[in-house]
């Protein structure tokens, strides 16, 4: 066995250095410092020596131990900065990428266009109602005066939740809630989803309407006709928009009224929007039936109003030049993107 101090630090050096792994590094060390370690053997065998040589071979081994001791903490301080020196090279960061960026979104065509709606409603006196859209025979069809065997209860025009619930097909079932539980005057523009059983380039299973409806003791047909125009003329931001009424039919008004308004593609010229007719239908109106009044518990001898009703996504494809219905509930963001 190796007894000289000197040497056995020596070699403690020559092995520290060689080692390059921290583990590897405290395996050496319990060689020389620790249990049966060449410096611990050393020590135990100093009781054996006479006290002279017990006192200057004592302090060659500390010195040795010193040594060791000073070799091992310079090699883990060297393997601990080779250690952070390869971690800092292999996670480099380039902070010169640039960043991933973030999507913002948009309000869809048909929401902007319902927001422009009621704020030209609200701005001459309509307030904005919503209601269930699911709904009983009742308030869908019988309290608008719709007969029992009109096509438009069909199960193939309507779709049925159940024997006594269906899908609204108008948003008018909104005024009819409203009328039952508010006294005139009613002053109300009723917007929301509506389904009916029809899918094609310019019908959507599901689509949306806007109906209006006025209710006071001297409500006129005059005031229908004034109420439609103002409101296409600033939904379409035209000083001499054409705005003109066809007589119609339909069971909840009488008399009854297509309206229909010069093409803002063409002028009234005649092109492909219009059908070269130069004409746009964008709704029905009318004076609302006495039946659907009495329906609602109205006195309709006392109170009369009017009432109209038009295609939400089709006045949005008008302002915003879509020619295709099913664009508007596609959520392709290469459409939805350019209304940002
Ligand atoms: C159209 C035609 C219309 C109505 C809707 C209505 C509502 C009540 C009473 C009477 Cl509560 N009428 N709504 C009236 C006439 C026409 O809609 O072409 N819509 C897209």
């Amino acid at each position: 066995m190796n007894d000289n101090p000197e040497s056995i630090l020596k070699l403690a050096q020559a092995e520290f250095a060689s080692i390059m792994d921290a583990t590897e590094l405290e395996q050496a060390k319990a060689r020389y410092l620790g249990k049966g370690g060449a410096i611990t053997e050393l020590l135990k065998g100093l009781g054996k020596l006479d006290p002279d040589a017990r006192k200057s071979h004592g302090a060659a081994i500390n010195r040795a131990k010193e040594g060791v001791e000073a070799a091992l903490a310079a090699r883990r301080e060297a393997l601990a900065a080779q250690k952070l020196e390869r971690q800092l090279s292999q996670e480099a960061l380039d902070v010169t990428l640039p960043g991933r960026g973030q999507d913002v979104g948009g309000i869809h065509p048909v929401t902007r266009t319902l927001e422009r709606i009621q704020e030209i409603f609200s701005s001459i006196g309509f307030s904005t109602v919503s209601g269930p859209e699911i709904e009983t025979d009742f308030y869908n069809f019988t309290a608008l005066n719709i007969p029992e065997d009109h096509p438009a209860r069909a199960m193939h025009d309507t779709f049925y939740v159940d024997d006594a619930h269906l899908l609204r097909t108008h948003t008018s079932p909104i005024q009819i809630h409203y009328m039952m539980e508010n006294e005139p005057p009613v002053k109300i523009i009723a917007p929301g989803r509506v389904y009916r059983v029809d899918s094609d380039a310019t019908h959507s299973p599901m689509f949306h309407q806007v109906e209006g409806l006025w209710i006071d003791e001297h409500v006129s047909f005059t005031h229908l006709k004034g109420v439609v125009a103002e409101f296409l003329q600033r939904f379409f931001e035209r000083k001499h928009l054409e705005v003109r009424f066809r007589p119609s039919f339909f069971p909840f008004t009488e008399p009854s009224a297509e309206i229909d308004m010069g093409c803002v593609f063409c002028e009234g010229e005649g092109c492909r929007v219009c059908s070269h007719t130069g004409w746009l239908e964008v709704g029905g109106c009318g004076m609302v039936h006495p039946n659907v009044l009495k329906h609602v518990g109205l006195d309709s001898e006392k109170y009369l109003g009017f009432a109209f009703g038009m295609g939400l996504d089709r006045l949005a494809m008008l302002r915003y030049g879509v020619n295709d219905l099913r664009l508007f509930f596609a959520n392709d963001l290469r459409f939805l993107n350019q209304f940002k």
